[in-house]
């Protein structure tokens, strides 16, 4: 890096969980698809998604969205997601956050619009100033009920299913381990932070992936369910993101792999309204309708198109100034 960087974001949060904008001053990253540039961003540029979700400005917490040229102009935007650790493939409170903040900015208006991300194009429908839907892609359940020997745990049960990202979900927390019981409430994160990256590393020890012909397969998000606080909500959910942050929204991505296994075990009509609750308490209304052009097949998956409901806010406005001279310029990194 030679002289001074200024980099101009946009911080918005969706359900609690921030999304940080990047407008402009963010690297080349020549042409190609959006999934070619988000590669060569993992591969050459990992020190600027340290400065600008790391410590010093940032926090683990923190999501980045880099905007960039889309490929298919009838797109608002292309859209590369990037978190304490990488890249991620789509992020569905992210979404929302950039819609409001494109909003913000003027670049687009009350209706409908196109986002193409590296794992496809992403409809997003802008209700108002911060309410928004997105039509994620198309979404499906991988595996039933796969066993897995927890360390200190015993033995935990769950779907590896994909919503944009790949997830493992524990349907019922409150049995999840062993007969252990997770509460589900945030002044219990510190033990479902600990569980879930415990079931983390017992997928990856036993080989346990997703299609590894989509993105690779690996499960990198962990997921557990138990009742919602509010009654008038489905379920409350617990998701642990790649870099050991735990989610503050229900999770978009992670709210579609569910709504796929609800609709693969009839639990869930197409169509009818899923409200699933956060941590913190903040809800995401999902419905799934089958995947246009794609019906159950041989292999008995069924592919859902999901759709998302939520709301962000922007909350500042900044410029980020990345000096060489500053010893954490690049963030501080694991
Ligand atoms: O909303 O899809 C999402 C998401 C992924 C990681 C954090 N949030």
């Amino acid at each position: 890096m030679t002289g001074m960087q200024q980099v101009k974001v946009i911080d918005t949060h969706t359900g609690g969980e921030p999304t940080r904008v990047v407008v402009s001053g963010g690297p080349d990253l020549g042409g190609g698809s959006v999934a070619e540039r988000r590669a060569r961003f993992r591969d050459q540029h990992d020190g600027f998604r340290a400065a600008v979700v790391n410590e010093p400005r940032g926090s683990d917490v923190m999501v980045g969205a880099l905007l960039v040229e889309p490929v298919d102009k009838a797109c608002a935007t292309g859209v590369i997601f990037f978190n304490n650790v990488g890249p991620l493939h789509m992020c569905g409170h992210g979404t929302i956050g950039v819609a409001v903040a494109l909003a913000h900015l003027g670049r687009i208006g009350i209706g409908t619009h196109r986002f193409e991300t590296s794992v496809g194009v992403v409809t997003v429908e802008l209700h108002n100033a911060n309410e928004a839907t997105i039509e994620n892609v198309t979404s499906h359940r991988h595996a039933t009920g796969v066993t897995v020997d927890v360390e200190g745990l015993g033995p935990v049960t769950g779907d590896v299913a994909w919503g944009g990202n790949w997830f493992f979900l524990v349907s019922d927390a409150a049995h999840a381990a062993g007969g252990h019981s997770e509460r589900l409430t945030v002044d219990n994160v510190e033990r479902l932070t600990d569980v879930t990256w415990r079931i983390r590393r017992a997928l990856e020890r036993d080989g346990i992936t997703g299609d590894p012909a989509l993105e690779g397969g690996h499960i990198d998000h962990i997921e557990l369910f138990g009742p919602p606080g509010d009654p008038s909500n489905d379920s409350r959910n617990f998701v642990l993101c790649p870099g050991k942050a735990y989610d503050r929204s229900p999770c978009g991505t992670g709210t579609s792999a569910k709504v796929a296994c609800l609709v693969a075990d009839g639990k869930l009509e197409p169509g009818a309204v899923w409200r699933q609750e956060s941590i913190v308490g903040s809800v995401f209304e999902a419905t799934a309708k089958p995947a246009r052009g794609v019906t159950k097949g041989d292999d008995a998956i069924i592919r859902v198109t999901p759709r998302i409901r939520g709301a962000a806010y922007v909350n500042a406005e900044s410029t980020l100034i990345l000096d060489p001279i500053d010893p954490f310029c690049l963030g501080i990194r694991g």
